[in-house]
C-alpha cells in the first residue's frame, strides 16, 4: 500500500485563507490530503471547505457544532485519521503562518522519527517574520519556562506546525488529553515524549498571519502556565 498523510487544518473564520493554503499544501507532494475540522465559522468556512471537498477527493471536511476549541478539534481529527488509516497526521494552521514549502522536509524527516516539529527557535536562532516584540517574548519566554517545569528538552514546544507517526496517536490515550490552547502543543508532545517516542525539530520560518483575526487570548496563556506544572504531577505520579 502507498503511504498516505493527512494535514489536519482546524479552522475558526478563515474563509480568506482556505481556498488558497488547501492547494499550496496538495502540491506538495502527491501523497498528502487535507482535512478541514470546522467549528461552525460564523464567516461561513465550513461551508467553502466543504464545496472544495466535494470537488477533489483529497480533501475532507469535519463540522463541528461551534467554537470548541483547538486541542478537541485536533483530537477529533486525530480521530479522524486513525480511522481512515493514515501513516503520518500533520497538524497546521490555516493563516500560512505554517509555509505549506516546509512539508516535504517533514516528509523527509518522518522517515525515520516519530514526531517532528516545526521549531522557530531551533539552536536559539529565532525564526519568526513580522510579530510585534511582545508577542515574540511572550512566545520565546513560554518555551523557556515550559522546558524548565516539564523537563522536555525542546526549542519550540508550543508551535503548531507538526507530523506525528499514526503509532504515536494510536499509543496516546487521546480521552485523557486536557489542554485545548497552547497547551495542547506541549502536551502532546510530552505525553509522546514519555512514551518514549523519537522526537526530532527542524526550522520553520513561522509568519504572522496575513488574513483574518487572531483567537489568541488571555485565557489560552494562563491555561499553559499551569498545564505544565500539571503534566510534571502527571509524571511523577506514573499518570502519563
Ligand atoms: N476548529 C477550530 N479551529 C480553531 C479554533 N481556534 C483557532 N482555530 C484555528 O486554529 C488555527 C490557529 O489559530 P490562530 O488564531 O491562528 O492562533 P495563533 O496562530 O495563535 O494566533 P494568530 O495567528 O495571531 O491569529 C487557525 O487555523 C484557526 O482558524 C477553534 O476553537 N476551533
Ligand atoms: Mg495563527
Amino acid at each position: 500500500m502507498a503511504e498516505r498523510a493527512l494535514v489536519i487544518i482546524p479552522t475558526y473564520n478563515e474563509r480568506e485563507n482556505l481556498p488558497r493554503i488547501v492547494p499550496a499544501i496538495l502540491q506538495q507532494d502527491p501523497r498528502l490530503e487535507v482535512l478541514v475540522v470546522d467549528d461552525n465559522s460564523p464567516d461561513g468556512t465550513g461551508k467553502l471547505a466543504a464545496a472544495l471537498a466535494a470537488e477533489d477527493a483529497r480533501i475532507h471536511v469535519l463540522h463541528r457544532a461551534g467554537k470548541l476549541g483547538l486541542g478537541t478539534a485536533y483530537v477529533a481529527g486525530f480521530r479522524w485519521a486513525l480511522e481512515g488509516g493514515y501513516d503520518y497526521v500533520f497538524e497546521m494552521d490555516a493563516d500560512f503562518s505554517h509555509d505549506p514549502r516546509h512539508l516535504p522536509t517533514f516528509l523527509a524527516e518522518i522517515a525515520d522519527a516519530d514526531l517532528v516539529i516545526g521549531s522557530r527557535y531551533l539552536n536559539r536562532r529565532v525564526t519568526v517574520v513580522n510579530w510585534p516584540m511582545s508577542r515574540l517574548m511572550l512566545s520565546y519566554f513560554a518555551n523557556v519556562y515550559a522546558r524548565w517545569v516539564t523537563g522536555l528538552k525542546l526549542w519550540d514546544s508550543t508551535g503548531g506546525y507538526k507530523c506525528y507517526r499514526r503509532a504515536v496517536l494510536a499509543e496516546i490515550d487521546l480521552d485523557q488529553v486536557r489542554s485545548n490552547g497552547y497547551s495542547f502543543q506541549i502536551e502532546m508532545s510530552f505525553r509522546a515524549w514519555r512514551k518514549g517516542f523519537r522526537i526530532r525539530e527542524i526550522t520553520i520560518t513561522f509568519s504572522d498571519r496575513s488574513e483574518g483575526h487572531s483567537k489568541m487570548s488571555g485565557r489560552i496563556v494562563r491555561e499553559a502556565v499551569w498545564m505544565v506544572w500539571r503534566l510534571r504531577w502527571w509524571a511523577l505520579v506514573g499518570k502519563v
